[in-house]
C-alpha cells in the first residue's frame, strides 16, 4: 500500500481493499486441497515457507487453528460454532507468496479470503457463506512499515495496523533533525478550583502565563487516568485493569535531585543533549513543601529539606530497534554532563527509579561497595537500613543485586 504524505505528518490513508472471487470446482477434502495448494506454492515461489509457521488447518491441531482464526477477528458473531471455517488458513512470508497463493487458488479453484488486521464489521475476511471450502490468507506476518522522510512517502504492508503504522510515522519524523525541537509540558495537580488556583499562580509564578484556559477541573481520581498517560475521557476504572497505557519497550532510566537553580548555558546544552537522542525524556517534580518539613531520618525516603526538584531521565527504544547499547551511551553521557548541575557527595539518586549504573551487589554483598549505591539512594539512613537488614535477615535470603547487605561482611 503506497502512501503519498503531505507535509510533515500523514494527513490521510487511502486503505486499498482487495477483494478476489474465484469459483469453487468440484470440493475436495481440505487436506487434499491444502496438499495441493503447498504443492503449486512451492512451484510459484523461491523463498522458502515452514509450514508449521504458515499453514493452520483444523486436522492438524484443532486449538492452534482456532487460535489463528480468532486473533484479529473482532466481531464474535462470525466466530460462533455455526458460521463456515475455512479449510486452511495460509500466512504468507513475504510477498512472492501472497502472487503465488493467488495464482494456486486460481488454478486450483479455491475460494480465498484475505484478511489484514481484522476490521471488519460482518468477517468477509474469514467468514465465506457464499462460497464453500473456502481458505483465508491471514497477512499479520506481513506488517512491514518503511517511513522515507525525503521524498515524504510511506510503505505500509497490508498486515500493518494503523496504529502500529501512526506509531512509526511519529517516531520517523521525530527521528529525523529536520524539524525536531524539544518540547517543555507542564503537568500538576492543584487540590482546588480553577479560579483559586489563578490567584495562586499569578502571585508565586506569573512568568508561566497560565490561564484558565489551561486548567481542566476533575476528580482526583480522574487526575489519576490522566497523569497515567491515557487519553482523556477514559473511565476511571481503567485503572481496575492494571495496566499501562503505553507500549512495552527496551528502556533504561536514571535520577538526580537539584539543589540550585540549573543556568542557562546548561539548560541550552541539555536541549541539544536531547535531540541528539531518538526518545529521550526528562522529568522534573518540584520538591519542597511538605516533603521539605520532614526530617531525613524519619523513613528510609531522605531526599528532603535543600531538594528543589528531581530529575529523571529516560530513554527507550522499540523492540525492532537492536541497538540498545547506542541508547544506553546517551544517557550515561547525559548523566555525566550533568554532574555538576546536581546534588553531589553524595550524588542523590531515587530508589523506585533503580539504576544498576551506581553499583552491585556481589553473590556475597559487601557493606563497604554496597554503601556506594546505598548512600545515593538513602543517605544516611542506609547505615540503619543494613542494622535492620541483619537483625530481620541475618541469612540474606532476600537478596538481589541491589538488596540491603548484612552489616557483617564476607567477601
Ligand atoms: C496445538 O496448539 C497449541 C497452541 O494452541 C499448543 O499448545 C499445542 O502444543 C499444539 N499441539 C500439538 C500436538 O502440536
Ligand atoms: C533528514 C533531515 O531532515 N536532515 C536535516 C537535518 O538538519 C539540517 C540542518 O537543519 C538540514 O539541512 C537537513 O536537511
Amino acid at each position: 500500500m503506497g502512501i503519498s504524505k503531505p507535509s510533515p505528518l500523514l494527513s490521510f490513508l487511502s486503505v486499498l481493499a482487495l477483494y478476489f472471487s474465484f469459483y469453487t470446482i468440484t470440493p475436495t477434502s481440505s487436506a487434499s486441497l491444502q496438499d495441493q495448494f503447498i504443492n503449486c506454492l512451492h512451484k510459484n515461489t523461491h523463498v522458502y515457507f515452514p509450514l508449521e509457521n504458515t499453514f493452520f488447518a483444523p486436522a492438524k491441531n484443532v486449538s492452534m487453528f482456532s487460535e489463528v482464526l480468532e486473533s484479529t477477528a473482532q466481531n464474535l458473531r462470525y466466530l460462533t460454532k455455526n458460521m463456515p471455517k475455512p479449510g486452511f488458513i495460509f500466512k504468507p512470508l513475504h510477498e512472492s507468496h501472497v502472487q503465488a497463493s493467488i495464482l494456486c487458488s486460481k488454478k486450483l479453484g479455491i475460494h480465498f479470503r484475505v484478511r489484514s488486521g481484522g476490521h471488519d464489521y460482518e468477517g468477509l475476511s474469514y467468514v465465506s457463506e457464499m462460497e464453500r471450502p473456502f481458505i483465508v490468507m491471514d497477512l499479520s506476518k506481513l506488517r512491514q512499515v518503511n517511513i522515507n522522510i525525503k521524498d515524504n512517502s510511506a510503505w505500509v504492508q497490508a498486515g500493518a495496523t494503523v496504529g502500529e503504522l501512526y506509531y512509526r510515522v511519529i517516531f520517523n519524523v521525530a527521528a529525523n533533525n529536520g524539524s525536531k525541537t524539544a518540547t517543555t509540558s507542564y503537568n500538576s495537580v492543584f487540590l482546588g478550583n480553577k479560579g483559586a488556583l489563578m490567584k495562586v499562580m499569578k502571585k508565586g509564578f506569573p512568568e508561566l502565563g497560565l490561564t484558565l484556559k489551561d486548567c481542566v477541573e476533575m476528580s482526583w481520581l480522574e487526575s489519576i487516568v490522566y497523569i497515567s498517560g491515557f487519553s482523556s475521557h477514559t473511565p476511571t476504572n481503567v485503572l481496575l485493569q492494571g495496566k499501562s497505557p503505553f507500549p512495552k519497550n527496551g528502556f533504561k532510566a536514571k535520577s538526580d535531585f537539584v539543589k540550585k537553580p540549573i543556568p542557562e548555558s546548561g539548560l541550552k546544552e541539555i536541549f541539544k543533549k536531547l535531540l541528539k537522542e531518538d526518545i529521550p525524556m526528562m522529568i522534573w517534580n518540584p520538591y519542597g513543601g511538605m516533603m521539605a518539613k520532614i526530617p531525613e531520618s524519619q523513613i528510609p525516603f531522605p531526599h528532603r529539606k535543600g531538594v528543589i526538584f528531581k530529575i529523571q531521565y529516560v530513554t527507550s527504544w522499540p523492540d525492532s530497534d537492536k541497538t540498545s547499547t547506542r541508547h544506553i551511551n546517551w544517557i550515561r553521557d547525559l548523566y555525566s554532563f550533568m554532574t555538576p548541575y546536581v546534588s553531589s557527595n553524595p550524588r542523590q539518586a531515587y530508589v523506585n527509579y533503580r539504576d544498576l549504573d551506581l553499583g552491585k551487589n556481589k553473590k556475597y554483598a559487601s557493606m563497604k561497595q554496597a554503601q556506594a549505591w546505598g548512600a545515593k539512594y538513602f543517605k544516611g539512613n542506609f547505615n540503619r537500613l543494613m542494622k535492620i537488614k541483619s537483625k530481620v535477615d541475618p541469612e540474606n535470603f532476600f537478596r538481589h543485586e541491589q538488596s540491603i547487605p548484612l552489616m557483617s561482611v564476607r567477601g
